[in-house]
C-alpha cells in the first residue's frame, strides 16, 4: 500500500483534489481552515490518500496545523502530494522547501492555474520543475484538469530514492532564492494589476458601505429563502403531503379504533407532516449560505467582524466557527480548534451555539408565517442578528470577567472571489441539509410517537382529553417556569423541553399536541409572546448533539456551563422583551414597528459612529487597504497588515 499525504497551504484546493481522486464528499469551502481533521480515502487498491488541514509552514502552527505536522512526522508517509496555489507560487513553495527536508518523494500540484491565468501569471512549469529538481504538475482541480496520470506518477515516485540537494538557507534567503527562480520561469504582469476581487472588495470592505451591505445581504438571503424560492416550495410540498398522504390515510382509517387512528394520524403522520415541509426552506437557506462561503464573501464577513471581535477580546478568525454555527453547532464547536489561543477557543465554543443553526429555522419559519406574514424576511433577519449580537456581548462579558487576556492578532487570508461550481454548491448544500431529513425519519419520528403516547394516555388508559394525560402533568410542572415570559400553555413548555433533543422537535411536538398549528398558535400566543418565543428558541440551551461535542472537546464543566448559561440568558432576554414590549404596545405601537424600528436605529447608530470617526481622519475599521485615505492617515491596523501581507 502506498500512503500518500496531501500537504499544502490552507485554501489551495487539497480537499478538492482529495474528493476528485478518491470519489469522496469532504467539505470544500473558500476560506482557510476548512479541513480540521485528517480524512482518508483510496485512489486505487494500493494507493491510500490522506487529506490534511492546511499548513503555512512546518514551524508555525495552530492546533489543526499540528495534525498535519504530526502526521508527516509520525506516520508512514510514502509520497507527499504538495498542492500549491499557482497564482501565489513564492509563498506556497516556501512550504515545499521545508517538506524537502523530510527526504520523501514530493509531487507538487500547481493548482488553480485558471486563477493564475486570469491574473496574467504565465509559468513554465517544466523549467521550474528542473530548477527545483522536483515533479511539478499544473492542474485545475475544480475543473478536473491535469490529474489523469496521477496514479502512475504516484506509483513511480513511491519507488524513487530521493535526496533533495538544494540548500535554501534561512527564511529570508529561501524567499529570495524562490523569488529569483520563479521570476526566471514565470511571467507576471509588471504592475500588480487590480483584480476583479480587488474591485469587489473596494465595495464589500468599504468602511462605510460594508456593514449596511452585510445586513442587506442577510436580508436578501432571507428574501430568497422565504419569499422567492424556499417559501413557495415549502407551501407546495406541504400541500402534496396533505393531499396525497394525510387525507387518504385519514379516510382509510375512518372506521379504525380511535387510539389507532390517533396514533397514525396525530402521532406518526402529524409530526412528520408538521416538519417535513420545512425541508425545501432549509435546503434553500443552506444553498444561499454555501454560495456565500464558496464565493469568498464569508471570509469578508469575518474580516469585517474583526474590529468588533477584537474589541471583545477575540480574533476575527473566531467569526468562522460562528458562521459554521449557522449550519450546525456541533461542527462549529469543533471548528474552534482552528483558533490559536485556548481562551479564544473556549469563548468561541461557548458563543457559537447562540447562532441560529439550521434546526431553529423551522421554528422561525412557522412563527413568522403565522404571526408576521408581511415581514418574514425582516423578522428572521432580526433573529439572526440577535444571535450574533448576543454572542458578541457574551464574549465581551467573558473576556472582562473570566478570561482576561489580550486578543491575538488576526491572520485570516482573504481568498479571491470565485464563481462557485454548481455541483460543489449542491454537494455542500446537501451535506448540510441531509441531517434534517435523517432526523425527520429517526429522532423526530420516535419523539412524535413518544409525545403522542404521553399525551394520549393516563393511568386509566387512552384518553382523548390531552389535558388529563401523562404529558399534561409534566407540562403543568414546567409551565410556571415559562409563565412570567407569557407562555402560559403547558404544551408550549413541553415543546421547548423536547427541543433539547434537536431544535426541530419543538415544531414536531407542537404539531402533535396542537394539530393544525396555523389555527392553534394564535390562540396561544400574541404577537409579543410569539416574538418572545422566537427569542427564547434562538438563544436557549444547545441540543444534545452540540452538548455532546462540547463535552468531547472541552469536558464536562464546559458542557454544564453551556447548558445552564444559555438557558438563563434566553429566559432573561425573552422575559425582558415581553415585559418591555407589552408596556410599549400597551401604548398603541405594533410589534413589527418595534422590531423594524430597533433594526433601523441600530443601523443608524453604526453609521453615525462611522461618520463621526471618519470626520476625525481615520475610521480605524481594519479595512485600511480599501480606505481612500490609506496613504495619508498613517494608521494601519495590525490586522490589516497580517491579512494583506500573507
Ligand atoms: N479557481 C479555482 N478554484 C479552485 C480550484 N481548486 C479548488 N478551488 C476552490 O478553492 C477553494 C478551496 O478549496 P479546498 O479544496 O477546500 O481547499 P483546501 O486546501 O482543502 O483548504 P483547507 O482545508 O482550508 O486547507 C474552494 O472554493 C474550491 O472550490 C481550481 O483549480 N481553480
Ligand atoms: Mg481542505
Amino acid at each position: 500500500m502506498i500512503n500518500v499525504a496531501l500537504f499544502g497551504n490552507p485554501n489551495v484546493g487539497k480537499t478538492t483534489v482529495f474528493n476528485l481522486l478518491t470519489g469522496s464528499n469532504q467539505y470544500v469551502g473558500n476560506w482557510p481552515g476548512v479541513t480540521i481533521e485528517k480524512k482518508e480515502g483510496y485512489l486505487s487498491n494500493n494507493i491510500k490518500i490522506v487529506d490534511l488541514p492546511g499548513i503555512y509552514a512546518m514551524d508555525t502552527f495552530s492546533n489543526e496545523e499540528k495534525v498535519s505536522k504530526n502526521y508527516l512526522e509520525n506516520e508512514d508517509v510514502d509520497v507527499i502530494v504538495n498542492v500549491v496555489d499557482a497564482s501565489n507560487l513564492v509563498r506556497n513553495l516556501y512550504l515545499t522547501t521545508q517538506l524537502m527536508k523530510y527526504n520523501k518523494p514530493i509531487i507538487v500540484l500547481a493548482n488553480m492555474v485558471d486563477l493564475a491565468d486570469s491574473k496574467g501569471i504565465k509559468t513554465n512549469y517544466e523549467k521550474l520543475s528542473k530548477e527545483l529538481n522536483i515533479t511539478i504538475i499544473p492542474v485545475i482541480a475544480k475543473k478536473k484538469v491535469g490529474l489523469g496520470d496521477i496514479s502512475s506518477i504516484i506509483e513511480k515516485s513511491s519507488k524513487d530514492m530521493v535526496r533533495y540537494s538544494i540548500d535554501f538557507g534561512n527564511e529570508t534567503e529561501t524567499y529570495e532564492k524562490l523569488e529569483s527562480i520563479i521570476s526566471n520561469c514565470s511571467e507576471a504582469p509588471l504592475e500588480n494589476r487590480k483584480s476583479i476581487s480587488d474591485y469587489i472588495d473596494d465595495i464589500a470592505l468599504n468602511p462605510i458601505l460594508a456593514y449596511p451591505l452585510f445586513i442587506g445581504i442577510l436580508l436578501l438571503l432571507f428574501k430568497f429563502t422565504f419569499d422567492w424560492v424556499g417559501g413557495p416550495l415549502q407551501e407546495e410540498f406541504g400541500k402534496l403531503i396533505e393531499n396525497y398522504i394525510m387525507v387518504p390515510v385519514d379516510d382509510m382509517l375512518s372506521s379504525s379504533s380511535p387510539w389507532f387512528k390517533s396514533l397514525i394520524v396525530d402521532g406518526v403522520l402529524g409530526g412528520i407532516a408538521g416538519t417535513l415541509p420545512f425541508f425545501p426552506l432549509i435546503f434553500t437557506l443552506f444553498f444561499g449560505i454555501s454560495l456565500f462561503e464558496d464565493s469568498g464573501y464569508m471570509s469578508r464577513a469575518a474580516f469585517l467582524m474583526d474590529k468588533i471581535m477584537y474589541k471583545v477580546g477575540l480574533s476575527g478568525k473566531a467569526f468562522i466557527p460562528m458562521v459554521m454555527g449557522l449550519g450546525c453547532s456541533s461542527p462549529a464547536i469543533m471548528a474552534t480548534r482552528t483558533l490559536e489561543s485556548e481562551k479564544d477557543r473556549r469563548i468561541t465554543a461557548l458563543i457559537a451555539p447562540l447562532m441560529t443553526c439550521g434546526a431553529k429555522l423551522p421554528i422561525y419559519a412557522l412563527f413568522v408565517k403565522v404571526f408576521f406574514p408581511k415581514n418574514e424576511a425582516l423578522i428572521t433577519t432580526s433573529l439572526y442578528l440577535l444571535g450574533i449580537v448576543v454572542a458578541i456581548l457574551v464574549a465581551l462579558v467573558l473576556n472582562k470577567t473570566v478570561y482576561k487576556t489580550e486578543a491575538e492578532p488576526f491572520v485570516l487570508e482573504l481568498p479571491q472571489y470565485k464563481i462557485p461550481a454548481l455541483s460543489s454548491l449542491l454537494k455542500n448544500t446537501w451535506n448540510k441539509s441531509k441531517g434534517f431529513l435523517i432526523r425527520v425519519v429517526t429522532v423526530m419520528f420516535a419523539m412524535s410517537v413518544v409525545i403522542w403516547f404521553l399525551s394520549s394516555f393516563n393511568f386509566n388508559g387512552f384518553t382523548e382529553d390531552m389535558n388529563n394525560s401523562f404529558l399534561s402533568i409534566l407540562g403543568k410542572l414546567l409551565a410556571p417556569i415559562f409563565a412570567p415570559i407569557g407562555f402560559t400553555d403547558w404544551r408550549v413548555s413541553v415543546s421547548l423541553l423536547t427541543g433539547l433533543g434537536a431544535k426541530e422537535i419543538v415544531i414536531n411536538t407542537m404539531a402533535v399536541l396542537f394539530g393544525d398549528l396555523h389555527q392553534a398558535l394564535p390562540t396561544v400566543f400574541t404577537g409579543v409572546t410569539a416574538y418572545a418565543f422566537l427569542i427564547f428558541s434562538a438563544l436557549y440551551t444547545p441540543c444534545i448533539a452540540a452538548l455532546a461535542t462540547m463535552r468531547k472537546e472541552y469536558g464536562n464543566k464546559m458542557m454544564m456551563i453551556s447548558l445552564s448559561y444559555q438557558f438563563i440568558l434566553a429566559w432573561v432576554t425573552a422575559f425582558l422583551f415581553s415585559t418591555i414590549a407589552n408596556l410599549i404596545i400597551g401604548s398603541g405601537a405594533s410589534i413589527e414597528y418595534l422590531i423594524g424600528g430597533s433594526i433601523i436605529l441600530a443601523a443608524a447608530l453604526i453609521l453615525f459612529n462611522k461618520l463621526k470617526n471618519k470626520s476625525s481622519g481615520c475610521s480605524s475599521c481594519s479595512s485600511c487597504s480599501s480606505c481612500p485615505s490609506h496613504n495619508t492617515c498613517g494608521h494601519e491596523s495590525e490586522n490589516t497588515k497580517n491579512a494583506t501581507n500573507q
